[in-house]
């Protein structure tokens, strides 16, 4: 039998000039565990922290900068090519990091693109997403529901954040509709400003994961990143006088704090076309889910059936119907997704963490409904 190498003695042959500890940056077992199915190859492990077309920059390891093997410029698709967040294996030689295997990625967020209407990544192997909105203009809980159902999609855990509390005298008047429009998932109410509410959102940070803030330009995500840095590395910019902002940051990026944790800053996104299947949509909907067991029949649509519990609900008032109408709104935008996409597509785009989500999203579960 072959020896097994441990990921860690090909680590210590590395000459490192990155401060950050592969650990730091949250390689656990999981990724281990791929990566020793290649140890024979001597291979080094890295993090990609930011890509562009062609060039992947990377921590972790003594390159900054690495390109693709010429094999897998070929091979991958372009929502398999390395991104924000993923784990790659390279080969240095000389001054050259070439990577040459992606590791299977543990949660992938991925959204519509705006033009070709194909599948993209935002970020990759995030644990934690925080859902960021703010205390103003841009507050919509119907944008909520489609950022919780594409974070449920990835794996990942959803934690709804309100951010500039500062601004009005009563959070509670949000915090009511978000608790309704994203049942069953945390939410902080906090001021990056002023730092009100911070130490929630800290207390959340465990060594070795990963923690992505998504949302729309203006609300402050950067901002929250800058304070719980406790330096400004990310920029920030003022928000026009209609609320909206002016998409400050420009390039997802990978943020490693000194506590052992990792931040996921992104621009923000002007449309969220969501990528979802119908367990994440149950997850997002759990209300909605929850009363669908009570229908008269297991297969009911909730479009007319006669005693569906789904339609009683929304008649008495204990269902919002614009809810209602969002919960099927996205079902369809899902279902005209799958359609599109190509037999061939939709395995390539789903393989590599599909299930291991699936796995990951019913662990989580059985906490939240604990
Ligand atoms: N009043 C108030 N203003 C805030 C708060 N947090 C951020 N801001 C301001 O909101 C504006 C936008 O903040 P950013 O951190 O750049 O927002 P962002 O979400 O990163 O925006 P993009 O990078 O464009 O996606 C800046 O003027 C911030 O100073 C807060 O808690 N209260
Ligand atoms: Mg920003
Ligand atoms: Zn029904």
């Amino acid at each position: 039998m072959e020896p097994r190498l441990d990921y860690r003695s090909l680590v210590q042959t590395t000459e490192s000039f990155d401060v950050y500890s592969l650990e730091q940056l949250g390689f656990s077992d999981f990724f281990a565990a791929q990566a020793n199915e290649h140890a024979a190859r001597g291979w080094i492990p890295a993090r990609v922290s930011a890509a562009s077309q062609s060039r992947f920059h990377l921590l972790g390891c003594s390159a900054p900068l690495a390109e693709l093997s010429g094999r897998l410029r070929h091979e991958l698709s372009g929502l398999e090519r390395p991104n924000t967040g993923d784990w790659v294996l390279l080969e240095i030689q000389d001054d050259r990091a070439t990577i040459q295997s992606v590791l299977p990625r543990r949660t992938a967020l991925t959204r519509r693109a705006v033009r070709g209407g194909g599948e993209q990544l935002v970020a990759a192997n995030v644990d934690v997403f925080f859902i960021v909105t703010s205390a103003n203009q841009d507050f919509s809980p119907r944008r909520l529901e489609r950022y919780v159902t594409a974070v449920w999609d990835s794996g990942a855990r959803p934690v709804v954040v309100l951010n500039k509390v500062d601004l009005t005298p009563d959070p509670e008047e949000y915090l009511g509709e978000m608790e309704a429009a994203a049942p069953g998932v945390d939410v902080l109410c906090l001021s990056a400003l002023d730092g009100t509410g911070v130490e929630a959102l800290e207390s959340l940070l465990q060594a070795g994961l990963t923690f992505g803030f998504i949302g729309s330009s203006g609300v402050g995500k950067s901002s929250l990143v800058n304070r719980l840095q406790g330096q400004a590395t990310q920029a920030v910019a003022e928000i026009r006088d209609d609320g909206t902002g002016r998409h400050a940051t420009t390039r997802r990026e990978l943020v490693p704090l000194d506590n052992g944790s990792v931040l996921v800053d992104t621009p923000g996104m002007r449309e969220f076309g969501v990528v979802a299947d119908e367990a994440s949509l149950e997850a997002a909907f759990a209300d909605i889910a929850e009363l669908s067991a009570r229908c008269r029949f297991h297969d009911c649509k909730h479009e007319a059936e006669p005693g569906c519990a789904v339609l009683a609900a929304e008649q008495s008032g204990e269902l919002p119907e614009q809810r209602l109408r969002s919960y099927r709104k996205l079902l369809r935008e899902a279902a005209a997704f799958e359609r599109r996409q190509s037999p061939q597509q939709q395995s390539n785009a789903k393989r590599h963490w599909k299930t291991i989500n699936k796995q990951m999203r019913n662990f989580d579960k059985s906490k939240r409904y604990r």
